[in-house]
């Protein structure tokens, strides 16, 4: 089962057949005591729809805060000591791998957040910026993983390698995130080993940067990375939280105005955007 968040309103899809849900707010499903069983009520109570096909889809948060886990798989913690080497924050990154307690920074707000086909953007005052895609966690307010969707954790390189104290600016900013393009529920994703997520930058048509890992390469659990946000935080209208990227392209690669970056992730999909 999979939700959309629409310009239209709010549909949920099964077995190829989608489904308007009408008296329910994207944060009354997300907060939801039975998610699960008020969707099938719709499924089964309702006609099917074909008035979802060309609607624009919207990112798939309202209340919801942004919130992301980092230096979760091993790739990642190379970069980040290689780019933040010659300020001395290397150590830093190698330590938070290894640790129990994991990173988790605020991301973003619905605000400055896009969804599918919307532009994310790179920092003016940045020279090195890449996007970070990552499978990212719908949770409730009572620390439940309800779905999934993909994120894409815009970031900007220099400014984080420069100094580790930089990293909000690094990662916050507006169009600095990408959500979409839907939530695949909770047991319709596929066992982690079998879960590839792609990254592909193209130029002007030229693909310049195309890399992948799957999940079995991440550090932590999702459970583990949930229970550590709910550590003296509530998230009344719940919350998302990317999970960290094992993806990073070349240290000489960088956005440029007109790229297009697609994140394909089993089982939930592909996430599109262009950077402005
Ligand atoms: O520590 C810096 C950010 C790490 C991050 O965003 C990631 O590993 O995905
Ligand atoms: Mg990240």
């Amino acid at each position: 089962m999979r939700l959309f968040r629409t310009a239209t309103g709010r549909f949920v899809e099964e077995d190829g057949h989608q489904y308007r849900i009408g008296a329910l707010t994207w944060d009354a499903l997300l907060t939801h005591e039975n998610l699960e069983a008020c969707l099938d009520a719709i499924v089964e109570g309702e006609a099917p729809t074909h008035e979802f096909q060309s609607v624009p889809l919207l990112p798939p948060i309202d209340g919801q805060e942004v919130w992301a886990a980092g230096v979760t798989y091993y790739r990642s913690r190379g970069a980040r000591m290689e780019e933040s080497k010659d300020a001395g924050g290397g150590d830093f990154y190698d330590r938070v791998y290894s640790a129990e307690r994991p990173e988790l920074f605020f991301k973003s707000t619905a605000s400055r957040t896009v969804g599918h086909g919307g532009k994310v953007r790179v920092r003016k005052d940045a020279n090195w910026s890449v996007p970070e895609p990552e499978l990212t966690l719908v949770v409730n307010p009572r620390g439940q993983i309800i779905g999934y969707t993909i994120g894409n954790d815009m970031s900007s390189r220099d400014i984080e390698g420069e100094n580790p104290l930089y990293l909000p600016q690094a990662k916050v900013y507006d169009g600095s995130c990408a959500l979409g393009p839907v939530v695949t529920l909770a047991g319709a994703l596929p066992p982690r080993e079998q879960v590839a997520i792609r990254l592909t930058i193209t130029r002007a048509g030229t693909t310049v940067f195309e890399g992948a890992t799957t999940l079995a390469a991440m550090k932590r659990s999702f459970e583990e990375l949930v229970s550590w946000l709910g550590r003296e935080n509530s998230f009344p209208d719940g919350v998302v939280l990317l999970t960290g990227t094992g993806v990073v392209p070349p240290d000489d690669f960088t956005l440029a105005g007109g790229d297009e970056i697609s994140i394909d992730i089993t089982g939930v999909g592909r996430l599109t955007n262009r950077v402005a």
